[in-house]
């Protein structure tokens, strides 16, 4: 259906006047409505990855909606700092056309922008209390009442043995040969990949109600004043592990390239850009991680740029299913782009961890 069919069936203000896509997600298509009233984003669910968008609506409506009592409750601007969904008008949740696909929209934020890098350190730290933010806001959230949008989504092990060993069994000979140093890279970080399954089934890592994609571009900025508004992208906030969050966003951000980077030595992990996210999150988030979490903040890092190196190598190897891709290997660009960046994050841990310890 077209995108301006599509736009007629949400409550928006206003006349139409303009609707072009935008944005540089890997999962959802994104399109910008201008209306005369307001400016919406309207998007695609891509519902070969969110299997069930009854149970994704439901928790972003519920995530949105108690996000806005707490900004209230704490005197903020609740129509700026967190997004609000617009109904169907028909008053659902989002939009399914006649042959099955589902559309969602909210209230574009005005007078904001999100950033593919940071141009400072200080800008990024500024991410860093944006998410340990949204983490504290979100801290007695019940969480039973979540959805899983996808479950395991990073259980790294569950990843590797389920998706990462099959891709190897699906493709053929020539792709496994292309990509033997890349299978190779991560067969032998097997075990490395159990360290907070292992904590976290012992007790020792709580779970919480965390964003699980926390990357620099999921966060909007004021254009004026160059703070953080809010947190956008919340597909898949559910119960997790606070260490997911600040590990991928290290991975995102902290590199020093883009995550498609072809060229492998500009690929690395800036220490100054891990202190700032570090400093901005333990600012607002600090207080509620405990010592353990803290310890295996500069692990998570190396977890989670290997577990999705591995993500994008499965992906290649399956053809290119998942993520969205503008050439034949960019795929294979990108997890050997994350691969470098896990070489480069092992080491320099020791320092890493010395940095989260001077955090007081
Ligand atoms: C996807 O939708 P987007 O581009 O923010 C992916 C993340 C990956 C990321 C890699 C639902 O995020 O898990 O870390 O690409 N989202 C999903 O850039 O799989
Ligand atoms: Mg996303």
């Amino acid at each position: 259906m077209d995108i301006r069919e599509i736009v007629k069936n949400f409550d928006f203000d206003g006349e139409l006047l303009d609707v072009r896509e935008f944005g540089s997600g890997h999962i959802n298509r994104t399109f910008i409505a201008e209306y005369t009233d307001n400016r919406y984003v309207v998007q695609k669910i891509n519902t070969t990855v969110f299997k069930n968008p009854d149970e994704l609506m439901q928790n972003v409506f519920a995530v949105t909606d108690y996000l806005r009592e707490v900004i209230e409750a704490n005197g903020g601007d609740s129509e700026r700092e967190t997004l609000h969904f617009i109904k169907t008008l028909d008053g659902d949740n989002y939009f399914k056309t006649p042959d099955g696909e589902c559309w969602r929209a909210y209230v574009f934020v005005k007078d904001s922008v999100c950033y593919d890098s940071a141009d400072t350190p200080e800008l990024f730290g500024k991410s860093g209390a944006a998410f340990g933010r949204f983490q504290k806001m979100l801290a007695d959230f019940p969480a039973k009442t979540l959805h899983e949008t996808i479950p395991n989504f990073h259980n790294t092990p569950w990843r590797f043995e389920n998706e990462f060993l099959p891709s190897l069994f699906a493709a053929d000979d020539a792709l496994l040969t292309e990509c033997e140093d890349d299978i190779e890279f991560v067969t032998s970080r097997r075990s490395d990949m159990e360290v907070f399954t292992v904590l976290q089934e012992s007790g020792a890592l709580p779970l919480r109600v965390t964003h699980n994609d926390t990357k620099l571009n999921n966060v909007m900025f004021d254009k004026k004043t160059g703070e953080c508004v809010c947190v956008i992208d919340l597909d898949t906030v559910m119960p997790g592990l606070a260490l997911y969050d600040f590990g991928d966003s290290i991975r995102f951000g902290a590199s020093t390239a883009a995550e498609d980077e072809s060229n492998l030595e500009k690929v690395s992990l800036d220490l100054d850009y891990f202190r700032a996210y570090a400093e901005g999150y333990l600012s607002e988030a600090g207080e509620t991680l405990s010592y353990r979490e803290k310890k295996q903040l500069a692990y998570s890092a190396k977890l989670i740029t290997l577990e999705c190196g591995m993500r994008f190598l499965t992906d290649y190897l399956n053809g290119n299913i998942y993520f969205k891709t503008d050439y034949g290997k960019q795929n294979l660009v990108r997890a050997r782009n994350q691969f470098k960046l896990v070489l480069d994050i092992e080491s320099k841990l020791d320092e890493m961890n010395k940095i989260v310890m001077s955090i007081k």
